[in-house]
């Protein structure tokens, strides 16, 4: 697969100022050379070119000039996959580029599958695989906090760190395979309490990594909050202030909310997704029931609530019932209307973080923005483990050479033979290995790359 050229638009379908089409592969500029007709006194054909240079011109098929455009030349191995890649930048309409990409097709390239440029950069070694999973993560950052965690991912931050602790796993795995060749010889006291001390430190490494883990799915998949309450406690209000857009319909009519709205807000860096829902309450009609229904069921599926009140009125046996039904959730509690005469009374002893806010003013959102940051992102990483959110594959991967490093230590301890300590020391070590990518196989491969967009 790899020994033929490539071929995509790079940049998103639709109109606009410019478009790029991206080539790769041994036959890229040759392709060029037949796509393409370079314009002006001293012009070169592309495989003329010195790399990195920019070459005014037409896209030509048939004879026929398909567009204008500037191509640009890069040859291996300096470029994003480390073969020779070619990129015309031509104008943004829909047609324009299809066109384009037609020609190149016609002249001798393959339209990639999505994510294959990276890929190629992968299998050439230019980046290991948790470099690549940054590139995805990377395009789809939604906040500046997201993107800056894709950025330390893409430089090799969280691979240097694997690799310096799969390089420790190794020199203490070639330790425990040289004695299992000299049977005769035990390995030495001071030796071995060093080599359990190494594994454990490693333990320790991995149980730091894995603390990330919860961050990083936020990060890279934002995180669900439903906003829920009785009818006319001001929900679909609060959206409207959280998001700083009226995106919901407000009303005084209590059970004016009946289907649930979703949307993204960036909370201090982290992308939350705020879902308003129907009022909770037994009557209505048949479609604010239904309404109700959804309402409960996005509760279920969200990581955290809002549980607004209304605080210019008494609690009432619902409310009361809805506190105690949700006391298992991550929850804030939100009091409402602070504009109004207070007549709302928390039963003592509750646990979660209270807020007041008046949703006619903004007043209190940003407290409740705080409050949101503090429920959901942990203290617990490390200031130097920001720069390494593991990924729910690294997650999986850092659990087996957990597990399997556990086994070892356990076996060492135990004085079990050293066949059976290295054999759970190799899984522990391909298990690191597998997050950059240093034991794969096609299916994983294909499943990554497979999330990405095409032209990537
Ligand atoms: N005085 C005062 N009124 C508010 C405040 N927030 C919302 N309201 C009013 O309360 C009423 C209900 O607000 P909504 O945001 O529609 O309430 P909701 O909880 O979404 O209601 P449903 O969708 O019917 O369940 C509207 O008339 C709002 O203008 C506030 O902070 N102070
Ligand atoms: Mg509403």
């Amino acid at each position: 697969m790899l020994d033929d050229t490539i071929a995509a638009i790079a940049t998103p379908l639709g109109e606009g100022g410019l478009a790029v089409i991206r080539l790769s592969g041994a036959e890229a500029l040759a392709v060029a050379d037949r796509s393409f007709a370079p314009a002006g006194e001293g012009s070169v054909k592309p495989s003329a070119a010195a790399t990195h240079t920019i070459h005014f011109g037409h896209v030509v098929r048939d004879g026929q000039t398909v567009d204008e455009a500037l191509l640009a030349v890069m040859r291996a191995p300096r470029t994003f996959t480390r073969e020779d890649v070619v990129e015309i930048t031509c104008h943004g309409g829909i047609l324009a580029a299809k066109m384009v990409l037609d020609t190149v097709l016609a002249n001798g390239a393959r339209l990639a599958e999505p994510g294959e440029f990276t890929r190629r950069a992968f299998l050439n070694g230019r980046i290991d695989l948790a470099q690549a999973e940054a590139v995805a993560d990377l395009i789809h950052s939604r906040t500046e906090l997201a993107l800056r965690a894709a950025n330390e991912q893409l430089a090799g931050k969280l691979s240097q760190r694997i690799n310096k602790l799969r390089d420790e796993m190794l020199e203490t795995l070639a330790h425990v395979e040289a004695h299992i060749d000299f049977p005769e010889e035990d390995i030495a006291p001071d030796t071995l309490s060093q080599l359990i001390a190494r594994l454990e430190h490693g333990v320790a490494f991995m149980d730091e990594l894995l603390r990330t883990a919860h961050e990083g799915q936020i990060l890279r998949r934002g995180i669900r909050a439903a906003i829920i309450g009785r009818p006319n406690a001001g929900k679909s209000s609060l959206l409207n202030q959280l998001l700083g857009h009226d995106r919901a319909i407000v009303s005084a009519i209590p059970g004016t909310t009946r289907d649930t709205i979703a949307e993204t807000a960036n909370i201090r860096g982290l992308p939350v997704v705020f879902i308003d829902t129907a009022g909770l309450r037994e009557a209505g009609d048949e479609v604010e029931l239904e309404g109700v229904r959804r309402s409960r069921e996005t509760l279920q599926q969200a990581e955290f609530i809002l549980h607004v009140f209304d605080a210019a009125e008494p609690l009432t046996p619902g409310d009361e019932q809805h506190l105690a039904e949700f006391a298992d959730k991550k929850r804030i509690l939100v009091r409402n209307k602070i504009d109004l005469p207070a007549r709302l009374q928390f039963p003592s002893g509750l646990e979660a973080p209270l807020v007041d806010v008046c949703c006619l003013t903004g007043q209190g959102i940003e407290p409740l923005k705080d409050a949101i940051k503090e429920l959901v992102w942990s203290g617990e990483i490390k200031a130097g483990m920001l720069q390494v959110m593991i990924n729910s594959r690294h997650q999986d991967a850092l659990n087996r050479a957990r597990a399997a490093t556990l086994l070892t230590l356990e076996a060492l301890r135990e004085n079990k033979t050293l066949e059976l300590v290295a054999l759970d020391l190799r899984i522990a070590v391909n298990a690191v290995g597998e997050i950059v990518g240093q034991t794969t196989t096609d299916d994983l491969l294909d499943l990554i790359f497979s999330q990405f967009c095409i032209g990537k």
